[in-house]
């Protein structure tokens, strides 16, 4: 009789317990795709309702044995060996792909996904990221990392179970251009921090790093044929400390490194103003011939390489000489903004020559919304930061326009009036302020047929380290990405914030010390 009654308890725990592992199990393994929280949001979504597990013998197969593709499918190794403890491999073959495997393929006939756009197409067994161009797989193994847990971003071994749910993902950008500006002259940094910002892009599938290489406080860019730009020129920076510059092989390595996530990296020399560090460099690039004193303050407007001279135009065709032999990509920006000791007809013929000059050494200008006053050459793109007439006179010309408009996305500005870090001249810019905006809406006149794209530049008069940059960044960056890519049909703040909420754990596990807004609620915050 007792033993019965203890037979039936038992069963009726074997099977509580049997219901709490399934129910566990279930939990452990999302299977809606459509759920999960993308940053930019992709154009489609189609879930499947199962899911795909990573196993210790996923591999990485590419079908093609090009350099390229290799190092596009290394990469996603790498991304995944460490924290699963699998021994993942990257395996060129047309084989049968093993179960928990990631395919990756280019193929020309999908054409429509254009040069960034991809395919996932995730099933139980596979999951096929397909694209028509080798960038498109790169963006795609993005939405692969945000598609794993968090702690996939972590450094060192975690625990699994490694789950995507199933489904088709089908994604390609609204805009051409997505960036982001760093401001490596009021304050100085090295490689390894640019290495670490183009990383943060590339995350939320940006495509250009704008460096701002040269003003007041700093030269940052080696020009051999005009070495005490970068000797003198560079040696400070705002408020005195040591500055420095890049040597032009630590500069490619940059670039190189940019181009390996299909970033382009867009070089700016800003003149004629905001020259002060050329000026105190070479006495000959000002009008009176007497060289300027290093400048450590924050003031702007008050340089301006003598545009009357010859020697200047010499000196500028020199430095986009070296540094065209230094980009592949097809933009130098000229800067042109805030001259405001240069007159106006002195400013317009200036930019004139510099368009020449950028012309013959094969590359487009960009330049701040000013250049729109002279005459723009085909192909000129005017980046529209604060006047937006100008924008429309960019526009009468034909030019392209690049938004980046200070009040809603200038990285340096405050979050509120409690940050302490930044500057506020062009307002405070919360989280929710930078996302909702359209730049298709921003400039009455200019559409998006007009639109290159958007940038969120990050000037540092007040940033000194990574742990500062990382601040300002985050987390309205990935806002800026989404404005990009994501069709503005699509975009919604109350959606989008609690997207954001669940990328906290991401910035954690990526070790981002990142601003905790109050209008997101962050989950895995203690
Ligand atoms: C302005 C100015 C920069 C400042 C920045 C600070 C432009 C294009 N010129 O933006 O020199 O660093 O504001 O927010």
């Amino acid at each position: 009789m007792l033993c019965k009654k203890l037979t039936q308890i038992l069963s009726v725990l074997t099977a509580v317990l049997m219901l709490s592992i399934l129910i566990s199990c279930t939990k452990e393994a999302p299977s809606d795709l459509s759920g999960e929280s993308i940053i930019p949001m992709p154009v489609s979504v189609i879930s499947t309702g199962k899911y795909f597990k990573l196993t210790p013998g996923t591999d990485i197969y590419i079908r093609e044995d090009s350099e390229e593709l290799k190092l596009i499918g290394q990469y996603l190794v790498d991304k995944l060996k460490l924290p699963t403890g699998y021994d993942v491999d990257l395996k060129v073959t047309h084989t049968k792909p093993h179960s928990g495997c990631f395919v990756l393929t280019t193929d020309p006939s999908k054409s429509s996904l254009g040069e960034e756009g991809y395919e996932i197409t995730i099933e139980k067994r596979i999951t096929w990221l397909t694209a028509a161009k080798p960038a498109g797989l790169f963006r795609g193994i993005q939405t692969i990392r945000q598609l794993l847990p968090a702690k996939i971003e972590a450094g060192e071994l975690q625990e699994g179970p490694w789950v995507i749910p199933t489904g088709t993902i089908t994604d390609y950008p609204g805009y051409s251009y997505r960036g982001a500006m760093l401001d490596v002259s009021r304050h100085f940094f090295g490689g390894d921090d640019v290495k670490r910002f183009t990383d943060m892009l590339a995350y939320y599938k940006m495509n250009m790093l704008h460096l701002h290489l040269s003003d007041d406080q700093g030269w940052r860019i080696e020009i051999e044929t005009w070495p005490n730009l970068t000797t003198h020129g560079g040696s400070t920076q705002v408020g005195g400390g040591k500055g420095g510059f890049y040597s032009q092989e630590q500069y490619s390595d940059i670039v190189k490194y940019a181009k390996e996530r299909y970033i382009t990296v867009v070089p700016e020399i800003d003149m004629p103003g905001h020259t002060n560090a050329a000026l105190a460099s070479y006495a000959e690039l000002n009008c009176d011939g007497k060289a300027r004193e290093l400048y450590t303050g924050t003031n702007v407007g008050f340089s301006t390489l003598c545009t009357t001279s010859e020697v200047t135009y010499k000196f500028i065709d020199d430095v986009i000489r070296e540094l065209a032999a230094l980009t592949p990509g097809q933009y130098i920006h000229i800067g042109g903004d805030e001259s405001h000791v240069t007159k106006e007809e002195d400013y317009i013929q200036f930019i004139n020559r510099v368009q020449d000059i950028v012309a013959k050494h094969g590359k487009q200008v960009i330049g701040w919304d000013e250049i729109a006053l002279a005459t723009l050459k085909p192909g000129a793109i005017a980046q529209c930061w604060s006047n937006v007439k100008n924008a429309n006179l960019a526009v009468a010309q034909g030019a392209k326009i690049l938004m980046s408009p200070a009040k809603k996305a200038y990285l340096d500005m405050q979050y509120d009036k409690s940050t302490r870090l930044g500057l506020h001249w062009a307002g405070y810019i919360e989280v929710d302020t930078g996302y909702i905006w359209d730049p298709a809406t921003f400039v009455p006149g200019v559409g998006k047929n007009n639109i290159a794209g958007i940038e969120a530049p990050l000037w540092s008069e007040t940033i000194t380290n990574m742990d500062e940059i990382e601040y300002m960044v985050f987390p309205r960056l990935p806002g800026y990405a989404e404005i990009g890519w994501t069709p503005a049909a699509s975009r919604n703040w109350e959606e989008y914030k609690m997207r954001l909420g669940k990328h906290g754990e991401r910035f954690k596990a990526m070790g981002i010390d990142f601003y905790p807004s109050t209008r997101v609620s962050w989950t895995g915050q203690e």
